[in-house]
């Protein structure tokens, strides 16, 4: 036997087989980049076969040119590489009270990966935007119901420099499973934006109103209204506690207390632990790197567990555009956004 390959691993865990949805071991996969294997699935439909993923990319609507290009054409273009994480609006849609119903996705609806491609402006600056432009529309290879999974961006949004249409993962070709050959990478927003099997891209004049823009991904605060409902967009402040975990039994001593944090607005400006359920903070060691303004940051605090008895620890990440995590989340009917302050509850023995 290989003595230098490990005995044990994680493994994803399974929430829906068809189509397939699949978290990240998250409280174990320890990478700043998670690996290919450990990286979440969600998909609203059956995966587009191999023959099905597009081959080219076409750019049309209200523009002076319509193009299309092929992989090598893009591959030539300037590129950007950005290490973000990407994670599903319903992450944590099980800790909402009252429940919600949907993918009942636990803590690990997040990844992160480094991806290569072209600035989406390049390609649009290229087909030329016309004036009365409003929304961009992208369009996926994926379908099912007769739809195929479409999403749009303000013009805005669309043209920040950080907005790619990426061809690699991780130095790679994208996996099939998570777009191959094209995919669009949304830094800041909720993942529904980064379109899987890109294959078209339409500039239009009015809002986009297909399913998934104007009746999923959208925060409906009342149980059986649709008063005050809005889109979802960048992601909210939010941390998780890896280790330990909830219900864990811990020894008496020096116990580490670590997670991950992360912002879609600015950067991640502090964490904060409580070992009394909230009565008294204490700042956690953040361990980021500047290079990667996207990315989660590390985060770990040492706690002396002197006594035996049974604690509640929370976490809070804090963002430089000045959000918390709050003590109570925003509860809405489709289970979106949850940040709620992390929280376990340990006994010390
Ligand atoms: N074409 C297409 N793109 C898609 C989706 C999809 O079902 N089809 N799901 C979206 C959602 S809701 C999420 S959370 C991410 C999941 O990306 P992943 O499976 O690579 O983790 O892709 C987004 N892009
Ligand atoms: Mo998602």
């Amino acid at each position: 036997m290989d003595e230098n390959k490990p005995m044990v691993k994680p493994c994803p865990l399974t929430i829906s087989l068809e189509p397939e949805n699949q978290e990240t071991p998250i409280h174990f996969v320890e990478d700043w980049v998670t690996p290919e294997e450990f990286f979440y699935k969600r998909n609203h439909f059956r995966y587009p076969s191999a023959s099905e993923a597009p081959t080219t990319l076409q750019i049309d609507g209200i523009v002076q040119r319509p193009l299309v290009f092929d992989l090598e054409q893009l591959c030539k273009l300037p590129s950007k590489t950005l290490a973000v994480p990407l994670e599903c609006a319903g992450n944590k849609r099980t800790m909402y009270h009252p429940r919600v119903y949907g993918v009942q996705w636990q803590k690990g609806a997040i990844s992160q990966g480094i991806w290569k491609g072209v600035p989406l402006h390049v390609l649009l600056e290229r087909a030329g935007i016309q004036s009365g432009a409003k929304e961009i529309v992208f369009t996926g290879a994926d379908r099912g119901n007769h739809t195929a999974y479409q999403r749009s961006l303000p013009v805005d949004k669309a043209m920040h420099p950080d907005t790619i249409v990426a061809y690699e993962l991780n130095g790679a070709s994208i996996p099939l499973k998570h777009g191959f050959p094209f995919r669009l990478i949304v830094p800041g927003w909720y993942a529904m934006a980064s379109v899987k099997w890109l294959c078209r891209i339409s500039v239009i004049d009015q809002s986009f109103e297909g399913p998934f823009q104007t009746t999923d991904y959208m925060y409906y605060p009342h149980p059986d209204s649709d008063d005050g409902k809005s889109p979802v967009t960048t992601m909210k402040v939010n941390s998780i506690i890896r280790q330990p975990q909830d219900y864990d039994i811990l020894a008496r001593g020096t116990n580490l207390i670590k997670g991950i944090a992360w912002t879609g607005e600015g950067r991640i400006s502090e964490v904060e632990v409580s070992t009394d359920n909230g009565v008294s903070w204490e700042p956690a060691t953040l361990l980021g790197d500047s290079r990667h303004p996207y990315a989660w940051v590390f985060w770990s605090y040492e706690w002396e567990a002197k006594q035996k008895g049974e604690y509640v620890i929370l976490a809070r990440a804090r963002d430089s555009a000045g959000r918390v995590q709050p003590m109570q989340p925003e509860w809405n009917r489709k289970g979106y956004g949850y940040n709620g302050v992390s929280r376990i509850r340990v006994k010390v023995d």
